[in-house]
């Protein structure tokens, strides 16, 4: 500064000179008069008195007519005439005039015109301290980046100060700081240059800026200043790694989770800004299944399922997760994925053997042989394992999750056939899964049960005169096995009585056991034949059972009632005598007749059909008993013909009609007795005898019976009617009437019953005394016919 202003010094000082030649022609060798005044002062001022200075009395000046000059130059100067003070004709502005030209003066001369004289002289400019030092820019923006390191100086901008030498700027200071103190250096043109030295390293994320005021000083008195404002910021460097929260992430994810899921989110940070500090995620040294499982965003850090996670595969996963900020900078974290198990797997059942039939009857049998498993962990992979309560098989559990089925006890194939079992295998988790394996045993069959007849005992009705190979009937036996075990053949069984024809007789059909009739039945030659049928199965061995068959014939009206008295075929037609005298209700005479079918078929009825004098006699109905109607007359005609007819009770019914021959004779008659008292009192002492013959004929192979019936009847009333009339009778056996009902048959032999009309109270009957021909049974097709007591009821008809 001082070298400065000591060349504009040496400049001035050279024109000045320059000034001081020109003048020197009026006034050479004259040195310049100096004056001095302080910039800024007041217009009217007093600088010096030149009446004084120049060596002239007062009133000299003002006659010599002076005057101030400047040379081109406005004059700041003004003179009092009278006074010869010199005044500042304006306010002076050294830095206006000068600048930085110190020192400042304004060279004047002082001109005298009579006599004409130039004194030189100059006006020095003294400065005062009215200009403070300014910055231009009030704020001054210095980035510096944190990697700089101590030591590092920062130029800063200068401030300006337009006085000149000690009221010129003098220095610099800062605000006070942690980092920077400030060194002033001295430029070659005598500038103070600041500047900032940084005085240990800075850390963005500590500190990213400073506000540091500089002052700038003059030397004034008093000194004035100006501030301006450092502000420095500071620039990031990547010298921060990311860093995580936690360097071990530790989660538990149930299995099943849908994709997608949050598992965990990890969390870096970095201090650093921007690029540096921006972080992203992704996974480090990542198998192969951890790739496919899991995602992770590299920006937020959440790590998401990518496929569902399965216990019974894989139980833990150990991710490594590298944060990266944008420098390249990274720090890792471990997230540790523990996966819990879910029952999701129910029991899984595996049959290794199955037995699906099993013969009846035997002991304790192993069905099944079966394994059992859950790949389930705890009580989610526990199970149990169960069958049905009500079936007769139970579960063994054996080595290793195996279980065999077994029977409990024989089965029984004929109550139960089929056994539907369900094995239920139950995990113990929550939920409890089960599983349901269904199996199905056959129980075969072994032929342990016979056929069994529906019925011990059948028995069957027939009527007689049936159609050969008719139907008869059906037994039926069932046997509760299967298959040939139960496929049955009927059979007849040999006779008991190895008499009986049974072959001619009756056939089976040994498929169904359809009974037929092989030929027509005679219900009056066989009532009734009995005979044993079979039923056995096809079983190994066979079982078979039996059954009685009872074969009733069911009698058919097919014999006309018989008229044994009066005899229509005698030589001698019978012919009754009536006294006249006899009173009304006299008993003629009594028309006796059989029939040959039994019940209803053998009920007899009797009837009138024609008489010679209408009204005269009468028919019971019941017992055929002729009687008079009324008292006879001597207008009677003596002969009487009387034509009755007999009818059985079948259907359709059949009759037979006798021709009675009356005679009516003069007398008394004898008075009424009682039929049953005499007739029983005769009985005893002289039983009405009756031959009747029965004839049996054999026909052919088959058992039709012909009968061939001769009845005689040797009617003696010695009583009654011994002496009032004679009835011819054929003595001994009788060559009588011959039905043959088969019409075919031969006959064979003869038999001939002694019978007894016993007179009873109400009801009377025949009884069969004894066979007249004693080898009659040997032929018998009955054997009931022996039994004589019985026979009365079989044919039904009554004498009284
Ligand atoms: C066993 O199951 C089968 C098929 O489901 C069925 O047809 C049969 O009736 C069942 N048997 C029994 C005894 O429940
Ligand atoms: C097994 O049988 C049970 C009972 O009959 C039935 O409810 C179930 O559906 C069956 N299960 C299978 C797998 O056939
Ligand atoms: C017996 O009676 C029948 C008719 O009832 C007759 O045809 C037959 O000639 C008679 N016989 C005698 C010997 O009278």
């Amino acid at each position: 500064m001082e070298a400065k202003e000591g060349k504009e010094r040496s400049l001035k000082q050279r024109q000045v000179l320059m000034f001081f030649v020109l003048l020197g022609v009026a006034q050479a060798g004259s040195e310049p008069r100096h004056y001095s005044v302080a910039e800024e002062t007041e217009s009217g001022s007093f600088v010096a008195n030149l009446v004084k200075d120049l060596g002239l009395e007062v009133d000299e000046l003002a006659a010599r007519g002076p005057r101030v000059i400047s040379k081109g130059r406005k004059m700041r100067l003004q003179l009092d005439r009278q006074t010869g003070d010199l005044l500042l004709n304006e306010k002076l502005d050294r830095e206006e005039l000068c600048g930085p030209t110190e020192p400042c003066v304004l060279p004047f001369q002082v001109l005298l015109e009579n006599p004409l004289q130039f004194f030189h002289a100059e006006l020095r400019i003294r400065d005062i301290n009215d200009h403070s030092p300014v910055f231009l820019d009030k704020e001054r923006i210095l980035k510096i980046s944190e990697s700089i390191t101590p030591g590092t100086t920062f130029l800063i901008e200068s401030a300006q100060d337009l006085d000149v030498g000690s009221n010129g700027l003098q220095s610099y200071t800062v605000s006070p700081n942690s980092h920077f103190h400030l060194k002033l250096q001295d430029s070659a043109d005598g500038m103070i240059l600041p500047q900032l030295v940084l005085d240990k390293a800075l850390d963005r994320e500590e500190q990213p800026e400073f506000r540091l005021t500089l002052t700038a000083v003059d030397g004034g008195t008093p000194p004035r200043s100006g501030t301006a404002l450092v502000r420095i910021e500071v620039l990031d460097i990547n010298d921060n790694a990311p860093e995580f929260a936690n360097l071990l992430y530790e989660v538990q994810v149930p299995e099943n989770s849908p994709i997608g899921s949050q598992v965990a989110v990890v969390s870096a940070s970095d201090l650093d800004i921007g690029a540096y500090g921006e972080i992203s995620y992704v996974f480090s040294q990542a198998s192969e299944d951890i790739r496919k499982t899991f995602r992770i965003n590299a920006k937020s850090g959440e790590l998401l399922l990518t496929q569902k996670l399965d216990f019974e595969s894989i139980q833990t996963y150990t991710l490594n997760v590298q944060a990266t900020d944008g420098g390249g900078l990274s720090g890792s974290c471990v997230v540790f994925v523990q996966v819990m198990d879910l029952n999701d797997n129910p029991p899984e059942l595996t049959m290794s053997t199955l037995i699906s039939e099993i013969a009846e009857n035997l002991q304790e049998t192993i069905i099944a042989v079966f394994s059992v498993s859950d790949p389930d962990s705890g009580d989610n992979g526990r199970m149990v394992c169960s069958i049905q309560d009500d079936l007769p098989f139970f579960l063994k559990p054996s080595v290793d999750n195996f279980y065999t089925l077994v029977t409990n006890t024989a089965l029984d194939r004929e109550s139960r056939a089929e056994y539907n079992i369900t094995i239920t295998v139950t995990d113990l988790g929550t939920p409890r899964l089960k599983t349901q394996h269904n199996i199905t045993v056959l129980v075969s069959d072994v032929n342990d049960n016979a056929p069994a007849f529906t019925q011990t005992s059948y028995t069957l009705w027939v009527r007689e005169n049936n159609s050969p190979a008719l139907h008869i009937g059906s037994v039926s036996a069932t046997d509760t096995d299967a298959g040939a075990n139960a496929q049955l053949t009927y059979s007849l069984l040999p006779p008991q009585d190895p008499h009986l024809p049974l072959a001619s007789l009756v056939s089976i059909n040994a498929d169904n056991g359809h009974l037929f009739a092989l030929r027509s039945l005679d219900y009056e030659a066989l009532q009734a034949f009995e005979f044993g049928v079979g039923a056995t199965d096809r079983g190994s061995p066979a079982l078979s059972s039996q059954a009685r068959v009872r074969v009733l014939v069911l009698d058919a009206n097919d014999n006309s009632p018989f008229v044994l008295y009066p005899l229509q075929n005698g030589s001698a037609p019978c012919t009754e005598l009536v006294p006249r005298a006899a009173e009304a209700g006299y008993l003629v005479t009594k028309v006796v007749a059989v029939d040959g079918d039994s019940g209803q078929n053998a009920w007899l009825s009797y009837q009138l059909l024609k008489a010679t004098e209408p009204g005269l006699f009468g028919v019971w109905p019941h017992n055929g008993e002729v009687r008079t109607a009324r008292l006879l007359s001597e207008r009677d005609a003596p002969k009487h013909r009387l034509l009755v007819q007999v009818r059985d009770n079948g259907e359709p019914p059949r009759s037979a009609s006798v021709t009675l021959h009356v005679l009516l004779v003069d007398g008394f008659s004898q008075p009424y007795l009682p039929l049953p008292e005499a007739a029983a009192e005769q009985a005893r002492a002289d039983p009405l005898t009756v031959y009747l013959v029965i004839a049996l004929a054999s026909v052919s192979s088959l058992f039709l019976l012909s009968v061939l019936l001769f009845v005689a009847v040797r009617l003696c009333r010695r009583s009654r009617a011994a002496s009032l009339g004679r009835c011819s009778v054929p003595e001994g056996p009788f060559p009588g009437h011959l039905v043959d009902v088969s019409g075919t048959g031969t006959l064979s032999q003869s038999y001939q019953y002694e019978v007894c009309l016993r007179a009873g109270s109400g009801t009377s009957e025949f009884k069969f005394l004894k066979p007249v021909v004693p080898n009659f049974q040997g032929h018998s097709p009955r054997p009931e016919i022996e039994e004589t007591s019985n026979f009365k009821n079989d044919f039904g008809f009554s004498i009284q």
